[in-house]
């Protein structure tokens, strides 16, 4: 009769499976709901942070289910990427047999949790199955100038040996090698042109109320709309003309200079000849050397070179120099600036270096500045000066105004401008879905046909010993024949990045196993858009951003009707650990401590900060050694009750232990009285109910309540764990001492303990299952209606009692029916009014009367 998870646990997930109670179908005469999950890579285990993001999936889906829904909770590998074919190149295998076997081992891992999963949707996106359809929508992309070949600098990663999309650099690094910089390279790449969405992608955000803030300011901020102006300076001493790009068209009045990326092709041409070339040319090409996200980086110095050149200020007409400097952008604007330096604190710091003029033109409303006595830049809003017909206006009213003057003269319009650039999704990669095109020396670039697809990666290929691509060597694969002209062709080598696939895995959930299309668009409007996402906050401006754009493309496609993919988004907190190292030999597992010491060297240890669990940092736990040990409730119920779903979690075995401990209570409470629980039906709210068994049931239906609440409207398992705990502390006070059979209690008990149960059953799926049948419960908890609350077991009846001080009414309050003589000694006592006429003196004694009435006597 002990509580013996491994068994119980493993006994009715194989059960669970065998009657398929996860499967799941489209039934349009009930209310659907979509519960996603990000789908794991295939790395070969499941850490913790992925056993947090599952089980808080879990409980929101069997919860949903048991409130009526018909839920979709489907599960996958993002099976394509790199780290594949690093491990094949290592362990001398192949990518595929690495992934496949990978994929396997997890999906065990992930069945022992007891997740939900209906497993008949599962999808791995290396399967031809699925990157098929991914090529045709690349194919009609394509056709509709979606997708491009252009030949720009790209982000190369040494370590990746392979092209980044700008998303995936972070401070000028790999987001997968954060200590690798990413270097320039000039290289043809394929683009899908996500700028076309940019302004619908932004307007949109404002109507996504379900996600956080904080992951709709970054993408907003990520596309980055800016509202200006282009403005035409003309060259001095040439008809050429140099385009800027500026939001702060009222102040073109005080451009002094204007300065170029070193990019800008017009820098070669224009110094040509003239004595300050072979500075210029060096200074380009020692910045063109650094690093982009470090030469434009706010503490790298301001620098610039003179080119010799001059051009007009287009509205004052002023001979102006020109530079070339160091924070202007390429590719961004036109890659050149009109300069203000009197109101922009960068071109300030330029000006001041390089003894440049400064003129003001926008003043403060309530004083005169000088362009002489300034020691930084005025940035405030304010009244135009030496703007010529603008004077005396406010500078933001002009802004409208000097677009317009500007474009009625020829020398400039207004514009927008994004910061978003369009995904590069070339990777020079072997493990990715081929991109379905072929270049033949007669017809060029040709696209593979429909009927040809998929374009199959080959399996039997030699993985290179130093990595890099091996499909470019594979004749078989890159020798192919023009789909036009019959003549001799190449197939494109490179492979699509992999975050166009999880970019419509959700879709594809709905029909995975659909062979003559894209999408079944059926089915496909039935479940899309996913009801609730969850997933890491990392994702922010990648997965989530790009997984926006191509939801569009197919809707524009025809495949889908919704505009958005995810309704509501919960980025889940961190798993983190404290980190312990050995000044000998560095970080430590936690297995390599035994009581504060290095189990190699004896030494002790030192204790760091609390960090996201990492393998490198080693503040790992493995979630199989504790589901070996506790079972897969308990590391459900200590991931859920250890902090709220966004926040982080901060691992501590004591914890792990509790929830152990805490199942053990609610095992026996159940398994010790089974006998005269099973003999009597739950309390049907009928007998009237007396003193601390009317409190009992208004306990339970409270919990019911509270835990409802929380997991319906905000997800905060942990309060609702909470007050299950206590509701199961109340029913142990009275199971401590069973009441005699027959007693009126044990329909109260039962109640209380049936609603235990079921609160918890979406937490611990196990245990409750368990419990629940050996109490008599034929239909699995999943299939059992979520309880109800009864309002009426909750009313408290009131009534007044009035306080006296040596006999002298001093105060009447409504309190609690349930209060008892004690309870309403105390309250007396601790009552302000009453305590003013006690005034500090001793207490003598305290008389209740009837309920009714208290008399303090001093
Ligand atoms: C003149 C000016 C005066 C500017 C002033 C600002 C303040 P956002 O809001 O990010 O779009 N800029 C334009 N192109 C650039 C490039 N390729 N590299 C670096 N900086 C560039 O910023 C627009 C402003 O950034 C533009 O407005 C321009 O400087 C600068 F008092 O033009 B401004
Ligand atoms: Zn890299
Ligand atoms: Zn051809």
């Amino acid at each position: 009769m002990k509580y013996n998870p491994q068994d119980l646990e493993v006994k009715w997930q194989e059960r669970w499976e065998r009657e398929g109670l996860f499967k799941v179908a489209e039934d349009p005469s009930r209310e659907k709901y979509y519960l996603l999950e990000m789908f794991p890579y295939p790395s070969g285990k499941i850490h913790m942070g992925h056993v947090r993001n599952y089980t808080i999936g879990d409980v929101v889906a069997r919860y949903k289910r048991m409130s009526g829904k018909n839920v979709l909770h489907p599960m996958g590998w993002d099976a394509f990427g790199l780290p594949a074919e690093n491990a094949a190149i290592e362990n001398d295998t192949h990518p595929a047999r690495w992934t496949y076997s990978n994929i396997e081992a997890m999906k065990t891992q992930l069945k022992r949790m007891g997740f939900s999963y209906d497993w008949n949707r599962e999808i791995a996106t290396c399967d031809p199955s699925y990157y098929r359809w991914e090529q045709l929508v690349f194919l009609k992309m394509l056709e509709k100038g979606l997708a491009y070949k252009k030949r720009t600098l790209v982000n190369w990663c040494p370590k990746c040996q392979s092209v980044l999309a700008n998303e995936q650099v972070e401070n000028g690094c790999c987001w997968r090698h954060t200590d690798q910089e990413v270097v320039l390279k000039e290289m043809d790449s394929w683009f899908l042109r996500i700028t076309a969405y940019a302004d619908e992608i932004l307007d949109a955000c404002d109507r996504l109320t379900g996600w956080p803030e904080r992951v709709l300011t970054m993408q907003r901020n990520w596309i980055g709309k800016s509202y200006g102006a282009i403005i035409r300076f003309p060259m001095a001493d040439s008809d050429e003309v140099i385009e800027v790009f500026t939001t702060r068209q009222d102040t073109v009045f005080g451009a002094t200079f204007l300065c170029f990326a070193p990019e800008h092709p017009m820098v070669r041409e224009m110094v040509k000849g003239l004595p300050e070339e072979p500075e210029v040319l060096a200074f380009v090409e020692k910045t063109l050397k650094m690093e982009k996200y470090m030469r434009t980086a706010d503490f790298t110095a301001k620098e610039g070179v003179f080119t010799g050149r001059y051009c007009l200020n287009p509205v004052t007409g002023d001979r102006i120099p020109i530079y070339v400097a160091n924070f202007v952008l390429f590719d961004y604007g036109t890659g050149a600036i009109m300069a203000v330096p009197t109101h922009d604190q960068r071109d300030f710091e330029f000006a001041k270096k390089y003894g440049l003029p400064l003129k003001v033109v926008i003043r403060p409303p309530d004083r005169e500045i000088s362009a002489e006595t300034m020691t930084e830049a005025y940035v405030d809003e304010g009244i135009l000066v030496h703007s010529g017909p603008f004077d005396g206006q406010g500078n933001l009213e002009a802004l409208e105004r000097i677009a317009e003057y500007l474009e009625e003269r020829g020398k400039g319009h207004k514009t927008v401008n994004f910061r978003l650039r369009d995904w590069n999704i070339s990777r020079q990669r072997y493990w990715g879905a081929p991109i379905p095109v072929i270049y033949c020396e007669a017809c060029g670039m040709v696209p593979v046909p429909e009927e040809d697809l998929p374009v199959v990666l080959p399996l039997d290929v030699n993985m290179r010993p130093n990595g890099g691509s091996p499909l470019p060597f594979e004749p078989s694969f890159c020798e192919a024949t023009c789909p036009k002209c019959k003549g001799k062709a190449r197939r494109e080598t490179d492979t699509m990045d992999t975050f166009v696939e999880s970019s419509w895995y959700f879709d594809r959930y709905a029909c995975p196993d659909y062979d003559q299309g894209v999408l079944d668009t059926g089915r496909v409007a039935y479940w899309m858009p996913v009801d609730q996402y969850i997933g890491g906050i990392e994702h922010a401006i990648l997965h989530l951003l790009y997984s926006r754009f191509y939801t569009r493309v197919l809707r524009d496609l025809g495949y889908l009707s919704v505009d958005e993919p995810f309704t509501n988004l919960l980025t889940q907190g961190m798993v983190c650990k404290e980190i312990q190292s050995c000044p000998q030999h560095g970080y430590l597992y936690p297995y390599e401590v035994e009581d504060g010491r290095c189990r190699r060297c004896g030494s002790e240890i030192v204790t760091g900060n609390t960090l996201k669990m990492s393998k490198s940092k080693k503040n790992v736990v493995d979630p199989q050694v504790l589901i070996d040990q506790y079972g897969a409730d308990t590391v459900r119920m200590f991931c859920l009750f250890a902090s709220p779903p966004e926040r982080d979690l901060e691992w501590n075995d004591q914890g792990v232990e509790g929830s152990y401990r805490f199942l053990n209570r609610v095992w026996r409470l159940v398994v010790d009285n089974l006998d005269a629980l099973r003999g009597v039906s739950a309390y049907d709210g009928k007998a009237p109910l007396e003193g601390g068994l009317k409190d009992l049931r208004r306990k339970t239906h409270w919990t019911i309540r509270k835990v409802s609440s929380d997991v319906e409207d905000r997800f905060h398992f942990n309060t609702a764990i909470a007050a299950v705990m206590e509701l199961v502390n109340d029913l142990g006070s009275f199971l401590n001492d069973p009441p005699p059979p027959g007693d009126p209690a044990w329909p109260v008990l039962r109640e209380g303990v049936d609603a235990v149960i079921v609160l918890l059953s979406p937490v611990v799926p196990h245990i409750t299952e368990e419990l629940w049948h050996r109490l008599g419960h034929e239909t699995p908890l999943l299939e059992t209606p979520w309880p109800a609350y009864d309002p009426d077991a909750l009313t408290v009846e009131s009534r007044l009692v009035v306080f006296q001080v040596n006999g002298k009414v001093r105060n009447r309050r409504e309190v609690p029916a349930s209060l008892t003589d004690g309870d309403l000694k105390e309250m007396a006592l601790a009552d302000e009014r009453v305590q003013q006429f006690v005034a500090g003196k001793p207490v003598k004694k305290v008389v209740v009367v009837q309920g009714k009435l208290v008399n303090v006597v001093v």
